[in-house]
């Protein structure tokens, strides 16, 4: 998927991924793969006013929600591999349909809380968070967005409830993205909270968070790779200096994998036609290796 955003090239982040050891790296560590084939998108369709190719990324979103939905429903582990991260309006939808009261860690620059109305850009990329959860659409807006209207039918009208959401890595967030933040409390660690409090408070904040009420409350990890320093992962359409170092970027991951909530994660953003040959091979080798880190590889 690159249809949530203007750059080409984002396409082929998972390619790139699975051709340098994906597949062989997570067998490793014990897990059983069953690969789905790509999904494919469409490449024409109608948009709403804010929202870019919205009949294109609401389609390919519902295509990645069923899938979602029926191997979470049958026990497996659902990894997505983006594209942007409008892929994961699928994922989160998928993974509501089957949890209800889905905790979800986001990691990334950004907070992905826009939606058709207050998004500057119009690019669906900064919506997935915004499109799912309680307390930001109206079903009846929904209907009306090309591409979107399966979001306001069953069995995805399951919302993120605020209160279930974590963001770690913020440090470019739109005005009203930071109205909404506050508007309905949602948790967050900043990079200024990174700085002061240390990446393992962090974490601990998280999930004292997401697990005091239910210690047994099933996580969503969502890793938008721009997250990183662009020193570590140069290859993404929207990075941001001032991010997670190579060795926090790590411990998010492992911290999670730790928690034994863990039901389901995407990894997103990554573009190989966005940097050279140096900075492509480094952000596809970070990708893997924070992949691995929140599928259970640990250092002893
Ligand atoms: B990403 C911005 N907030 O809405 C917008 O990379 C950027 O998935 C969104 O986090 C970045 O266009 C979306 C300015
Ligand atoms: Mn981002
Ligand atoms: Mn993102
Ligand atoms: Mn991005």
């Amino acid at each position: 998927m690159t249809f949530g955003q203007p750059f080409t090239g984002v396409d082929l982040g998972p390619s790139s991924m699975i051709e340098e050891g994906l597949p062989s790296q997570l067998s490793q560590l014990g897990w059983r793969i069953e690969n789905t084939p790509e999904v494919d998108f469409a490449t024409e369709g109608r948009e709403a006013p804010g929202a870019r190719n919205s009949e294109i990324v609401g389609g390919g979103a519902f295509k990645i929600a069923e899938l979602v939905r029926t191997n979470a429903g049958e026990g497996k582990f659902p990894l997505t591999l983006g594209g942007d991260h409008s892929i994961s309006i699928g994922t989160l939808a998928g993974m509501l349909s089957n949890y209800p009261d889905l905790g979800v860690i986001w990691v990334d620059a950004h907070a992905d809380l826009n939606t058709p109305e207050i998004s500057g850009s119009g690019n669906m990329h900064g919506m997935p968070v915004g499109l799912c959860t309680e307390g930001m659409m109206k079903d009846e807006d929904l209907r009306n967005i090309p591409g979107l209207s399966w979001l306001a039918e069953k069995p995805y009208k399951n919302r993120l409830k605020p209160s279930n959401l974590v963001y770690v890595g913020l440090r470019d967030v739109d005005l009203p993205e930071r109205a909404t933040i506050k508007r309905l409390g949602i948790k967050y660690y900043s990079m200024y909270d990174i700085d002061r409090l240390g990446i393992g408070r962090v974490m601990e904040g998280a999930f004292q968070h997401l697990t005091e009420s239910n210690p047994s409350r099933p996580i969503h990890l969502s890793y938008d790779i721009d997250a990183i320093d662009p020193a570590s992962a140069p290859a993404t359409g929207t990075a941001v200096r001032g991010g997670l170092t190579y060795r926090e970027a790590h411990y998010v991951a492992e911290r999670t994998a730790n928690s034994g909530n863990l039901v389901g994660a995407d990894i997103v953003e990554l573009n190989p036609s966005l940097s050279d040959d140096k900075g492509v091979a480094e952000t596809t080798q970070m990708g893997l290796a924070v992949v691995r880190s929140f599928m259970g590889e640990s250092i002893i």
